[in-house]
């Protein structure tokens, strides 16, 4: 008889950040992961995680929702099911209830995990088998100060840790925010690619005049300019652009990616588990992405290591990533909790190794990090 789901929790973990991350809706000092574990009825354990950046400022789902959805909704659906078919499992919670991807997302993970470990296989292989073993990772300015960031960039480009740099802007003003891009273009010069992130913080006129500024300082990419709902202006503006749009809030899963693509969007898209609900959610998208001649991205929501894995693992299977990835997340929180952090060098990101997700739980920072409240 095939193993039963016995077990799932659902923890919150805190870590604060390395210094504040200032994004165009919020400024982050400290993560919140959801954190899950299912174990099945030989003992063997499944993880998973969801994040979100700012919480609410970002979008509709928060940590606590995430966990009170899992607790409350997911767990009794999956207690006592068969563990060894994620597609049953997942169809099932999709059936069952709408949205909540963020949570659908860890739960996935989870269970791929655990089917990996089952199978002694990385998760990468029930994703059709890995392409690449290190992976690019760009670097994320956000301390909110030009002067800071570039001395961060500097540093990073020196320890190779890093070689390209995503800027968060939209907060201010749109000809200060174009000052501060210029200054960190002109530092990092021209090997590195430095692109933007506004977060949707602008009107599609102010999205005119600032991509017009930022093509002219040599920035290699905008992303997700102006309110995640107008397709039209994403549109009208990868039309009127030589610098490309990367689509990030605009575009959750297959569904949205087809709806933009047949919209008339070109440009590049910001895959993330968390946004499709989950990593095979995820890679369906690229299908959509690729056949559209849309560029690929691998995006993050500024997960730990196990979320972080989890889109690697998944990114891993595609032959190409034309703008690389942002897989960073656990580089910008002062500690993690689990064994063997991933390793990072060369500007990227080796895909971990092992069966699952190839992460062991640290039980004692887990326990140190865990909202006890
Ligand atoms: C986003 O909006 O793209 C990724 C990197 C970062 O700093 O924030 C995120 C999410
Ligand atoms: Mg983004």
């Amino acid at each position: 008889m095939s193993a039963t789901i016995k077990s799932l929790e659902a923890i919150l973990v805190d870590i604060p950040t390395i210094r504040p991350h200032k994004l165009s809706m919020t400024t982050m000092g400290v993560q919140t992961m959801v954190i899950v574990r299912v174990k099945d009825s030989d003992g063997v354990e499944g993880l998973g995680e969801a994040t979100t950046i700012g919480g609410l400022a970002y979008g509709p789902e928060s940590p606590e929702s995430v966990k009170l959805t899992i607790d409350t909704y997911f767990k009794p659906q999956l207690i006592g099911q068969s563990a060894d078919n994620v597609n049953t499992l997942r169809v099932m919670l999709d059936r069952s209830t709408r949205g909540n991807n963020l949570a659908k997302s860890a739960i996935e993970t989870a269970l791929l995990d655990l089917q990996g470990k089952r199978l002694n296989r990385p998760v990468s292989d029930l994703l059709g088998g890995a392409l690449h073993q290190h992976i690019p990772v760009l670097w994320t300015l956000a301390s909110g100060d030009t002067a800071k960031d570039i001395e961060e960039a500097l540093g990073l480009l020196e320890t190779r840790r890093h070689c390209d740099f995503k800027l968060k802007i939209g907060s201010r003003p749109v000809m200060d925010d174009v000052r501060h891009v210029a200054a960190i273009k002109e530092a990092v010069g021209d090997s590195a690619s430095v692109r933007v992130d506004v977060n949707q913080a602008w009107d599609e006129a102010t999205a005119a005049k600032g991509m017009a500024e930022l093509q002219a300082a040599g920035i290699d990419l905008v992303e997700q300019p102006t309110p995640m709902k107008d397709y039209a202006a994403l549109v009208r503006l990868s039309e009127k652009f030589h610098l490309p749009i990367l689509a990030d809030e605009a575009v959750a899963d297959a569904k949205d990616m087809f709806s933009l693509a047949a919209a008339g969007f070109s440009g590049a898209v910001a895959m993330k588990i968390a946004k499709a609900g989950g990593p095979m959610k995820a890679l369906d998208q690229a299908k959509v992405a690729q056949a559209a001649g849309i560029g690929l991205y691998g995006g993050t929501l500024l997960e730990g290591t196990i979320g972080t894995a989890a889109s690697l693992h998944a990114w891993s299977t595609l032959e190409t990533l034309h703008w690389g990835t942002e897989m960073f997340g656990p580089l910008l929180m002062k500690d993690d909790i689990v064994v063997k952090p991933l390793n990072f060098h060369n500007n990227g990101v080796d895909l971990p190794k092992g069966p699952g997700l190839g992460v062991e739980i640290d039980e004692d920072k887990l326990d140190r990090y865990r909202r006890k409240a």
